[in-house]
């Protein structure tokens, strides 16, 4: 019999405490019109999401399971599912959240959008995208952080810390994930100033972004703190980039 072709993509599904999500989530990626391999990263959830994710996999050839110690951090997840799906040889790498706040239904158009560009984000803040059930707070929240990214680091990505992104291979051969120093949310800033560095081209499409139906959340106070620091890290890097390209002359002719 001849064998199934291997599925263009991989998505990688960092979970920290989705029991109520996993299964479904699993399930609304299988039944996609294209096919994906499913690369979930446990953090040892508390509430058995990891035990939960082994059952899904035992069952179903595309699905894996990283387990990890412990709370690592989402972009160390990010960085250990990138590297699972290198290793395997995926042409696009996806990220999503596990709580349907990423709606699977729009990863066809992400995977689309690999065909012009070398990152695809979904995107919350350009025409036809949106947020649903967000109080003030939070919106302010996403505003100030993106408001930053673009005045800081000259991001030109009018979402730029969407986590529900399509990455070709070859962006993730050259921007090394594991370099990256930031590890929350701020991970996703950080990915994104190197990726636009490093010369690749970058492309949205909407989605609509409806907060979590279960399950708790998990960014806390000190991430904001974090991405802080990483902003203004990544924009001293920048300004010296900027001093050293003024200061460097070409030498006088002989
Ligand atoms: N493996 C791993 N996954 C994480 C970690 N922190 C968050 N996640 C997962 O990353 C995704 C995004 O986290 P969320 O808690 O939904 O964070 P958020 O989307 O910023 O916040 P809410 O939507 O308000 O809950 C979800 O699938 C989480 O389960 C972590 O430290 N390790
Ligand atoms: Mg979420």
């Amino acid at each position: 019999m001849a064998e199934l072709a291997q599925p263009v993509a991989a998505v990688v599904l960092p979970t920290y405490n989705e029991r109520e999500n996993i299964e479904a989530i699993v399930t609304a990626l299988r039944n996609l019109p294209v096919s994906v391999h499913v690369i979930v990263v446990d953090d040892n959830s508390p509430d058995g999401t990891g035990a939960l994710a082994d059952q899904l996999s035992r069952a179903l050839d595309e699905v894996e399971v990283i387990h990890r110690s412990g709370k690592l951090g989402l972009g160390a997840a990010y960085a250990a599912g990138f590297a699972r799906a290198l290793a395997a040889g995926y042409e696009l790498l996806c990220t999503m959240d596990a709580d349907f706040s990423h709606d699977p239904s729009y990863l066809p158009n992400l995977i689309d959008g690999a065909k012009r560009y070398d990152l695809t984000i979904g995107s919350r803040y350009i025409r036809g995208g949106g947020v649903v059930h967000w109080g003030w707070s939070r919106k302010l929240l996403s505003w100030g952080a993106n408001t930053v990214a673009h005045m800081a680091l000259g991001l030109h990505a009018r979402d730029c810390t969407a986590g529900f992104r399509c990455y070709r291979r070859r962006v993730l051969e050259t921007v090394d994930p594991a370099s990256i120093r930031a590890n929350g949310y701020s991970y996703l800033i950080e990915m994104l100033y190197n990726v636009q560095r490093a010369g690749f081209t970058v492309g949205e499409t909407p989605i609509i972004f409806a907060d979590r139906r279960l399950g708790q959340s998990k960014i806390s106070r000190n991430e904001i703190y974090r991405a802080m620091r990483t902003v203004a890290r990544l924009s001293l890097r920048r300004m010296k980039g900027t001093l050293t390209r003024c200061v460097t002359r070409d030498p006088a002719p002989a």
